[in-house]
Order: structure tokens, then sequence, then C-alpha cells
């Protein structure tokens, strides 16, 4: 399963540079490029990699993040209606967002609002989703009110509270509540499953600045996420032009440039851990000779449920499932410590996989 995660932004924000950096790819960067480029990224895991070693796997197999940079900005795309159907379709199907917000300083490269202000700019990005889903709102309003006009009776109350219910959520987006704000329950979230509103989305957005403006990026990410940060809105600070100059570095070279700058990790393994994270997804692995894999799952998922990812016939002839945790197992140093102290269960189909559960699947078909 891979995510898909659409990259928004104004333009010249650095949406290419970071798809690029996150991607390792080399899509043409600068003086808008409107074509849409897709990249895969994978899940950093340490303990895919710590598997592999242990159990001496030919290889190491990631979760996957899909990135997809749009190339136009969905102010361009609100005069252009080609555009703009093409960019809502795109977006509208993509699991969460991505917003580059440009917070670096430099003269070279023009800012559609001829200033640096990654507040105005967040803020802005919000209002162009609330706005995106006002007008599905409106559309959709337009069509029911026809609707209720020309039915019977007996339809007519479903409508009615279709509209009734489309009019609040529409009076806290002109509030300024996006979607993932406002207060739904599960069967308000099932009603609007079909409508792909854009505000609903998890969002994280990608705070660009310059590598002089690393010594603050704590104190900016915190500010930000105060102010424009919720349970599915994320800020983190990244340095886009550096990053890219650390991708292209063989891992020596790159480990001494962290080094230089004092930087823990490389600000893409954040930016991509945090998209899983605000998705609310978990890892299962397994090992083998064969490979040592990351398998990314919703949270709550059941056993079977958790095998139909592997393939669907294991989720079909599920027997049981063999567990035990990675600290266990990496802790007591392979399977016969696990059994000896107790920590290697066995589990049936209602057990729900937790994260770092190592598992073997035993079905019959
Ligand atoms: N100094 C500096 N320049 C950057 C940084 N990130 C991007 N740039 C430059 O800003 C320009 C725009 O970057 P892009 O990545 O193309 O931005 P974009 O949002 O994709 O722009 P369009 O698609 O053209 O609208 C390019 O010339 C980049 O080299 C950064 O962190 N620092
Ligand atoms: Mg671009």
């Amino acid at each position: 399963m891979s995510l898909d995660v659409g990259i928004i932004g104004l333009e010249m924000s650095g949406r290419t540079t970071i798809f690029n950096c996150l991607t390792s790819m080399e899509a043409g960067s600068g003086r808008s490029r409107q074509e849409e480029h897709i990249g895969i990224a994978r899940v950093p895991d340490s303990r895919v990699d710590r598997l592999k070693e242990m159990f001496k796997s030919r290889k190491a197999v990631y979760g996957e993040v899909k990135y997809i940079d749009l190339g136009a900005s969905i102010k361009n795309a609100a005069k252009d209606f080609t555009l703009s159907g093409k960019l809502l379709s795109s977006l509208g199907a993509t699991d969460a967002l991505l917003c580059v917000v440009r917070a670096f300083k430099d003269e070279a490269v023009p800012h559609p609002q001829a200033s640096i202000d990654p507040a105005r700019d967040i803020e802005a990005m919000e209002l162009e989703l609330a706005f995106s889903d006002m007008a599905v709102i409106e559309r959709r309003l337009e069509k029911l009110s026809a609707q209720i006009k020309s039915s019977r009776t007996a339809e007519r109350p479903a409508l009615e509270g279709e509209a009734v219910f489309l009019e609040n959520i529409k009076a806290g987006l002109e509030a300024g509540a996006p979607l993932r704000r406002q207060a739904l329950d599960e069967e308000d979230l099932k009603k609007i499953s079909g409508y792909q509103f854009l505000s609903l989305k998890p969002m994280l957005t990608v705070l660009n600045i310059g590598e002089d403006e690393l010594g603050q990026a704590r104190q900016m990410e915190e500010q930000l996420n105060l102010r424009f940060g919720d349970k599915s809105h994320l800020i983190v600070a990244l340095a886009g032009k550096l990053e890219m100059e650390l991708a292209g570095l063989d891992d020596e070279s790159r480990q001494a440039f962290l080094d230089d700058f004092q930087i823990e990790e490389p600000g893409l393994n954040k930016v991509i851990r945090t998209s899983f994270d605000l998705l609310g997804l978990i890892s299962f692995l397994t090992t083998g000779e064969d490979e040592s894999r990351a398998w990314p799952i919703p949270r709550n998922t059941s056993a079977p449920q958790a095998a139909g990812r592997i393939h669907s016939d294991i989720e079909r002839g599920f027997i049981r499932a063999e567990v035990v945790h990675y600290d266990d197992l990496v802790r007591l140093g392979g399977y016969a410590g696990a059994r000896k102290e107790g920590v290697f269960r066995v589990e049936g189909k209602n057990y729900i996989v937790q994260d770092g559960d190592v598992i073997n699947f035993l079905f019959n078909v």
C-alpha cells in the first residue's frame, strides 16, 4: 500500500525542490514549470535494517509514500476552469497534503506577494483549501435545492437533512475552520467521504527555510504550530536547498555534512515520517531469508486484515499469527530467546496488530 501525498503551495515556494529531495528525482525547478511530477519516497525505518542484519535477509523493503508535485497552484486554477478540474481531481484523490511555504530569503527568487511572511502564506493556503471546498458545497446545494422541489414527500426529509448539514459545515468554513478542525463524527465523515474535500485532508506544512535559519528552525516551528497547527495539521521546517545538496551526496559525505551543521538526521526523514504519523499509520514487520520488510497499515487493523496486505490468500486462509515485538526480538537476540522468555505469542483473528510487531502468518489455502 502506498500513500499518496499531494504537494501544494504558492508559486516559487520551493515545491519542486522539496519534491526532488523527497523522491531523489530531478524534475526541473524554478520559473513556474507547471507540469505534474510523481515520485516515490521510502519511509526510513532502522528496524528493517536491523532485522535484515539479524536474519541475514537478502534485501530490505520499506514502506512507501507517493508524492505528487502538481505544478500548477490552486489559485491559478481558480482562474482557469480546465486546470481547476484537473488539479482538483488529482488533489482530491490524495490521502494527505504537503504544503510548501517559503521562509528562505533570496533576492534572486521572486515571491508572488513580494515579501517573505510564512504566517500570511499559511493563512492564504488554508483559505484556498476552504474556498475550494465551499465551491464544491455550493454546487451541491444548488442541485439539492432543485431536487428537493421536484422530490416526492417521502424522499424530502433526507435531502433536506443533507442540505442543512452542508450549510452547517459551510458556515464553519466561512468562520475560518477547515473541515479537519470541525467536530465531525464518524457518521458525518461517512456522509461527506464522496466529496474529497481538501480542507479535510491531513496536512503537513513544510516551512522552506534558508540554511542561515537552521538555528531558529525549532522556534519557528513551535510558533507556527501554536497558531495554525492542529491534530491533522503539523508544521515542520526544512532547508530545501541544503537538503537537495545533501540528497546528492554519498552516505559518508552526508554524515560529515550533517555533523558540520550539527543536524541529527536529514530533515527529509522527518518529513517522510511525519507524513506517515499524520495519517495514523503504523508498520508491522516481517523477516526471513528473502527479505526483511515494513508493511504500513492504519492503526487498529486486525491480524487477518494485516495479512491481506501481504496477499489476499493469507487473509482468506488465515489460521493464526505468530507475533513477537521487534524490541523483544532484538533484546533477546532472536526467536529462541523470545520463546524462552515467553514473549513469543500466538494470536487469533481478533488480534489488533501493533506498531513494531514482527509477524509470521500461518494460513491454509
Ligand atoms: N535560496 C534558496 N532558494 C531556494 C530554496 N528552495 C528553492 N529555492 C529556489 O527557488 C526557486 C523556486 O524553487 P522551485 O522548487 O522550483 O519552486 P516551485 O514552488 O516548484 O516553483 P514553481 O513550480 O515554478 O511555481 C528555484 O530557483 C530554487 O532554486 C531555498 O531553500 N533557498
Ligand atoms: Mg515547481
